[in-house]
């Protein structure tokens, strides 16, 4: 079928124009190894239809819309942005261009952080690309658009069998003019555990290579050494460094110590050492109000008068605009904030809402806001393709009580979730009482990604057990905690600020040995040549390439299981997400551009009885071809 499908599709075969020497002159159309995808598609659906969606639904029950969202148009011809600035003048030129621009400039997260925080981060790289010609046109004075790292490359191998490569790759076709920006865990990459150096510093390489401009990088701790060889990763690799404080409490309460101004004052002070060329200020749960912009950014801004600022928050509370608008004024050169339909609770504050209160103001952002809008309605519409992951199935507004469990926005909302599709919805109040709990009993530490895991795998643990701090406490030496908090105590993640409670450090450990130093820093270097042998033999219908073999580095299971996937289905990609989540209604037609050029249509006509042998046989046309295929039904 692909070989026949190749001649169907065939300009001059289409047209009449056939000799006798039509196959030998078009070698191509034979390539049928190559151009099974149409096929290896056809067994996807086939599958799903048979037994329901592959990857698993966040809720089975929502129901996603089907109709494709409209796509604004475009002339083709983006205007100049950061991106042209940062290539001719590299990254001091470019953080001296930042800082000398007298607007507000903005970050927009919508493709990373915002759907990794309202969507389970489940945004295909489909749904990206057909926004991204519009949205280089039209906010073309944008600092950057987040759109990788984080949890992103975990979810797009995990769960979207995308390669995450190839999303920035193609991305970067399409936005020429605006900087790209990534999350990066410091040395624990795009992944939640430490890697070895040479693995840290190839990633960074390679993403540059692949288009990446900006790299933000963090530990979760605050734990320099981390952050040291982030920044120097990314910082060898040719790319942007921002240099990040994590920040947790609340600088503006004369009654919490730990993260005072002063706290703040010597890690900017230490990260500046680092040789960042910006500095971010990470508010990963949404915790910096008004005041504390006002104090925190005014005092960074006076003291580094010269280096960038870059403040990144989450609207879980509802303040995010204020907050924004207050580290603005008291001098942040960037913010971030999500287009509206994607904006608010534990995503980024409205780009909407901030373009429209600095209109006309000093700091006037120069966005359009009609184009903003556009750009927002094409994003509700995707929205409603993902209605499985929706955050708003159980979280209806914002809460200002993550001022007083302080659990960072993706994390949040994952819980919640979780806490309803248990039926614990009416414990959720014990189960942020229980985070708030365990954060003290670590001493108060910074919380993202994974020290937030740690935090939440131990609340967890209590609630499970009927167990309150005290408990924890007074019962630690009996008690089997979670793997990941015995790696926490034994130092994997790094050392927090304070250091370690030492009491319960050593309830928890148990005599097991603990690291000092950089966790990665004992580490063997990765053996990319040998990985790659071994890949190859491992997959031998599927093509290895450097790509794959970093990505295998950072999730070997995972990426396993992608190769896998991707040798039996092809690259899914070009299908619309409904079908890629659900498959096909009966009587559907869905249509997909397997390659530029190459379409193929399919119709799901009707599905045969279960044979005796456990089989069912569905019925589909191809490009008007009948074409059935057997499917063993495991319902
Ligand atoms: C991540 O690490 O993915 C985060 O978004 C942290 O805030
Ligand atoms: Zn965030």
């Amino acid at each position: 079928i692909p070989f026949l499908l190749n001649v169907l599709k065939d300009n001059d075969f289409v047209n009449g124009a056939v000799t006798t020497r039509f196959i030998e002159n078009k070698p191509e159309l034979l390539k049928v190894k190559a151009d099974d995808r149409a096929l290896k598609l056809l067994h996807y659906l086939a599958e799903v239809n048979c037994n329901g969606p592959m990857t698993p639904l966040g809720n089975k029950e929502a129901k996603m819309t089907k109709v494709p969202p409209v796509i604004p148009s475009t002339t083709g011809r983006p205007p100049k942005g950061l991106k042209q600035i940062l290539d001719k003048e590299g990254p001091e030129g470019f953080a001296k261009a930042v800082r000398a621009d007298k607007k507000l400039l903005l970050m927009d997260t919508t493709m990373r952080d915002a759907h990794q925080s309202l969507l389970a981060t489940r945004v295909r790289t489909r749904d990206i690309l057909k926004i991204a010609p519009y949205t280089a046109e039209s906010m073309s004075n944008l600092y950057s658009l987040e759109n990788w790292g984080g949890a992103t490359f975990d979810v797009a191998l995990r769960f979207l069998r995308e390669c995450p490569w190839d999303r920035l790759d193609r991305m970067r076709e399409c936005v020429p003019n605006i900087p790209f920006q990534m999350l990066l865990r410091g040395a624990n990459a795009v992944g939640y555990t430490s890697y070895p150096d040479n693995v840290v510093e190839k990633f960074c390489r390679m993403s540059v290579e692949h288009g990446m401009d900006i790299f933000r990088v963090f530990d979760s701790v605050n734990y320099l050494p981390n952050l040291q060889l982030g920044v120097d990763a990314a910082g060898a690799a040719g790319g942007v460094v921002e240099g990040v404080m994590s920040y947790t409490g609340d600088v503006s309460d004369p009654h919490r110590y730990k993260y005072n101004l002063d706290y703040y004052m010597q890690l900017a002070t230490d990260i500046k050492k680092t040789g960042a060329h910006v500095l971010c200020v990470k508010d990963m749960a949404g915790l910096l109000k008004p005041a504390a912009a006002t104090l925190l950014i005014g005092s960074l801004r006076k003291e580094f008068p010269d280096w960038p600022i870059h403040v990144h928050t989450h609207d879980t509370s509802g303040a995010g605009v204020a907050a924004m608008l207050a580290a603005a004024h008291a001098g942040a050169d960037v913010v971030d904030c999500a287009v509206d339909s994607m904006s608010g609770m534990t995503s980024q504050p409205s780009m909407g809402a901030l373009v429209a209160c600095l209109q006309g103001t000093e700091l006037d952002t120069e966005l359009d806001l009609e184009r903003i809008s556009n750009i927002a309605l094409y994003w509700e519409q995707v929205r409603g393709q993902y209605a499985p992951f929706e955050a708003t199935q159980t979280m209806k507004t914002g809460s200002a009580d993550v001022y007083l469990h302080e659990i960072p926005g993706g994390q949040y909302t994952n819980l919640h979730f979780q806490a309803h599709s248990l039926g614990l919805a009416h414990r959720w109040k014990e189960i942020t009482h229980a985070y708030r709990e365990a954060n003290l009993l670590f001493g108060d530490i910074p919380k993202v990604t994974p020290s937030s895991k740690v935090v939440g795998d131990l609340a967890q643990f209590m609630v499970q057990n009927n167990l309150n701090a005290e408990d924890v406490i007074i019962q630690g030496r009996e008690l089997s905690f979670p793997k990941s908090v015995v790696e926490f105590f034994q130092g994997q993640l790094g050392v927090p600020p304070g250091g370690f409670p030492q009491d319960l450090q050593n309830k928890v450990l148990k005599g097991l040995p603990s690291i000092t130093g950089r966790p990665g820093e004992s580490m063997a270097p990765y053996d990319f040549e040998k990985a790659q042998e071994d890949l190859q033999a491992a997959h031998p219908t599927f093509e290895i390439k450097d790509t794959d073999v970093m990505s295998h580095a950072l999730y070997p299971q995972v990426f396993n299981e992608y190769a896998s996937f991707r040798s039996t289905y092809g690259n899914l990609t070009p299908l619309p997400t409904h079908n890629y989540l659900g498959g096909m209604d009966l009587g559907e037609t869905v249509h997909v551009e397997l390659r530029k050029g190459f379409t193929v249509h399919i119709s799901y006509l009707a599905q045969g009885m279960v044979d005796t042998s456990g089989f069912k046989e569905l019925f589909f046309e191809v490009n008007g071809q009948p074409r059935s295929l057997y499917v063993q039904d495991r319902l």
